[in-house]
């Protein structure tokens, strides 16, 4: 086996945590013959309880699990890091406004992208899960100037997820009938699940999936179904998406390190000015990876009804960055 590869996983005890860090110990992350160490950061008060998480781990007797880490130190978290998942944040309490809700996270991934910076591996890979993740990626970003901004992602693929599963249920077709949706835009109510180059599988051949649903059931059911999902979530469970939003955390960094192949997904990654989204933006695309960078895929077309959805949620984000850029988190 290869020497073990450090994982950090912020917020740890936390309900996500809980759900990602015993698949990532049992190989489901890295792979079936890549050792890892973890390393979990919390806050002093739950300190505690990520220790228990650790016992538990612990109890498994994972035979790739090298270590476990449990610290309030982010120099020590990052230490090393392969893998960084970033899914502890400050949740938006009542009464508090955007912009207090940016700066109380702009206070956990500004130092957290510093110690990124001084202490993680050379070709870390960043995955923001906290929200508002896209402006918290970017502002971690921000804080690691001897890291590619490309390093730095935020997770869109619970949206893919949930786009998928919701053509799969409509048209009564598994899962792995459907190619080419596309999330574009913000992790929030504004993002643009894109079905303009998905395909479907039927009966031996691949047809576009806006020839097989009603244009009504996409754009008045579908979008807002998937763009607001979370909500649902909470409503019927009770509590917000935890294990599909770890899920979604383990095939974002599985597909980064592995590959995808020819099919793309989505992430947030930094725009390059593609489909007119803003340079420095860190905004949901088409994405494929070769194993090393994601690489936004090129060269789509895209009409009038895109082109406005895409327009709506990158707004959002500027309107996000302009924010934390006044607060002098940039
Ligand atoms: P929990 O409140 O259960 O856990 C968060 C944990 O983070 C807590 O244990 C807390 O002590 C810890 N934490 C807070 N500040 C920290 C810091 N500075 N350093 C280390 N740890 C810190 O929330 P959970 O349900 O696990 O959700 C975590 C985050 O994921 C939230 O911001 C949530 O909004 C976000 N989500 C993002 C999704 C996505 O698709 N991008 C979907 C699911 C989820 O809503």
């Amino acid at each position: 086996l290869p020497p073990p590869t450090t994982v950090t996983v912020t917020g740890a005890a936390g309900a996500i945590g809980y759900a990602l860090v015993f698949r990532i110990a049992s190989g489901q992350l890295l792979g079936p013959d890549v050792p890892v160490r973890l390393r979990l950061l919390e806050v002093p008060a739950a300190l505690e309880a990520a220790a228990g998480t650790a016992l538990e781990l612990a109890d498994c007797a994972f035979r790739l699990l090298a270590d476990v880490d449990v610290t309030d130190d982010p120099n020590v978290a990052f230490d090393g890091a392969g893998v960084a998942l970033l899914v502890g944040a400050k949740p938006r309490s009542a009464g508090m406004e955007r912009g207090d809700l940016l700066e109380a996270n702009g206070g956990i991934f500004g130092p957290q992208g510093r110690a990124i910076n001084d202490c993680a591996a050379d070709d870390v890979r960043v995955l923001v899960v906290g929200n508002p993740a896209n402006t918290n990626a970017l502002i971690a970003a921000a804080h690691a100037p001897d890291i590619p901004a490309q390093r730095f992602t935020a997770l869109t693929r619970l949206d893919q997820n949930r786009a998928i599963a919701q053509v799969a249920e409509h048209l009564s077709v598994p899962v792995t009938a459907i190619d080419g949706i596309t999330i574009w835009g913000n992790h929030s109510a504004t993002q643009f699940p894109d079905l303009a180059h998905a395909t479907v599988q039927v009966d031996g051949a691949r047809r576009p999936a806006l020839d097989l649903v009603d244009r009504a059931w996409y754009v008045d059911e579908f979008i807002p179904r998937v763009a607001k999902r979370g909500a649902e979530i909470i409503r019927v469970r009770g509590a917000s998406s935890a294990a599909s939003a770890a899920n979604a955390a383990l095939d974002h960094v599985f597909d980064w390190v592995h590959g995808t192949g020819g099919e793309w997904t989505s992430a947030a990654v930094v725009s390059d000015g593609s489909y007119g989204v803003p340079e420095g933006l860190i905004s949901s695309f088409p994405v494929r990876s070769n194993g090393g960078d994601w690489e936004i895929v090129q060269g789509l077309d895209v009409d009038d009804f895109a082109r406005q959805r895409i327009a709506a949620s990158v707004a959002e984000l500027e309107e996000e960055r302009a924010a934390v850029g006044t607060l002098g988190l940039l």
